[in-house]
């Protein structure tokens, strides 16, 4: 279920998510103000060791499952935007445009192959965050992925927000008709589209594109965030709108930590508010590291091999994302709406799009 516009705190219009007007980290993001190696890091450890962090919040993007194999968004040469090119995309942001979509769903089909959890395992850092969990201390992770690892990691579903959805669930994009989540990706995977029992349109798995509403379950933020008694950011570049705008919701007195490979968000700033700090670097290393102050790094080292051995999850199966050639080969471009020949295809992308345009609001 959706969040209706009018309910949306952060976002002007209801449509969500949004890029943030904030340029992207560059060149600006390398001159901010670098905290002293592992200084912060040690602060919010000690913080956390005299019991004064016990409602923790983790905000978290596609950096934290870059160890798993995924690649992010925006880092240049190996993010998923700058690896896009045999689409022809209009901009990379349109893979995830529905409007887009709408018109013309292969790409993110494709894409979507690559993504489909069971293709990847997580690592070091989702653990640690799911030892934040066991030691009762998360108050709940929002997280922006899609590729199920939080959830595969064993972090419970009442502690974590997947603001931009996910594939455990797939519904028409046009009527929201559910569709069996197995069987579309089973569509996907051969190469078919899976289409709207009701409505003919085309079916998607409930990520949520720009354009789209994010889940209800996003507002849990306005109970979490005044509550927080710490703030970890975790591999992401806060350029998406409302997600970014969340770290700015805590108390003004409450600890923020940046993990990530740059500064973003509010800790461009050449001076940093105080209260906030940063570890920049190696989002593995830097985790571990601080794993290793806390005491914690036995622990965590030990849930991770203990869970490797017993879970039972998908068998791995690895559909490479940005190694040349076999990037998104293009499997899902040859097919055609489950049952449908091609011109039968053709002529239901042409009614979805007269359908999306009038539905466009
Ligand atoms: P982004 O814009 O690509 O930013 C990722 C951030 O993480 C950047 O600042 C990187 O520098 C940083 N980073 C990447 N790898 C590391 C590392 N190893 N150590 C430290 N820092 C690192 O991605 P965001 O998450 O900010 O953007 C939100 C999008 C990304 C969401 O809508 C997601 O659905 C989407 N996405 C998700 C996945 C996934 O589910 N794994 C993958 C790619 C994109």
């Amino acid at each position: 279920m959706s969040a209706s516009g009018r309910d949306l705190l952060l976002s002007n219009k209801g449509k969500m998510p949004t890029l943030s007007n904030a340029p992207p980290p560059g060149p600006r993001a390398v001159s901010a103000k670098k905290s002293s190696p592992c200084k912060g890091l040690a602060h919010v450890a000690r913080l956390m060791k005299l019991g004064r962090c016990k409602n923790v919040v983790v905000v978290a993007g596609a950096g934290i499952s870059t160890a798993s194999g995924i690649p992010d968004f925006r880092t240049p040469g190996t993010g998923l935007y700058d690896n896009l090119q045999k689409y022809n995309l209009p901009y990379p942001e349109a893979i995830f445009n529905i409007d887009y979509f709408s018109d013309n769903p292969q790409p993110f089909f494709s894409l979507a192959k690559a993504l489909f959890p069971g293709g990847h395992r997580p690592n070091y850092v989702h653990y640690f965050i799911r030892m934040l969990h066991h030691k009762g201390l998360l108050l709940r992770m929002y997280t922006q992925n899609i590729d199920g690892l939080e959830k595969l990691c064993g972090i419970p579903d009442d502690k974590l927000v997947e603001v931009h959805g996910s594939f455990a669930s797939a519904s028409c994009h046009l009527c929201y008709t559910p569709y069996p989540a197995e069987e579309a990706k089973h569509k996907i995977m051969s190469g078919k589209i899976p289409v709207c029992t009701f409505c003919t349109a085309t079916v998607k798995p409930d990520v949520v594109f720009f354009g789209e509403d994010l889940p209800q379950k996003f507002f849990l933020h306005t109970e979490d965030f005044p509550k927080a008694d710490l703030l970890i950011i975790m591999g992401t570049s806060l350029q998406i709108e409302p997600f970014a705008s969340l770290v700015n919701t805590v108390r003004s007195t409450v600890p923020r930590l940046l993990l990530n490979r740059h500064a973003v968000g509010p800790f461009e700033k050449v001076r940093l508010k105080r209260g906030d700090h940063m570890e920049l670097g190696d989002l593995e290393v830097t985790v571990r590291h601080f794993a290793e102050m806390l005491d914690w790094d036995d622990e965590v080292t030990e849930l991770m091999r203990s869970h490797a051995t017993t879970s039972s999850g998908s068998p791995i199966t690895s559909y490479p994302l940005v190694s040349g050639e076999t990037q998104f080969e293009g499997e899902v471009t040859a097919g055609t709406p489950d049952g449908m020949d091609s011109e039968e295809a053709d002529s239901e992308v042409d009614s979805k799009s007269s359908a999306s345009a009038n539905m466009d609001h």
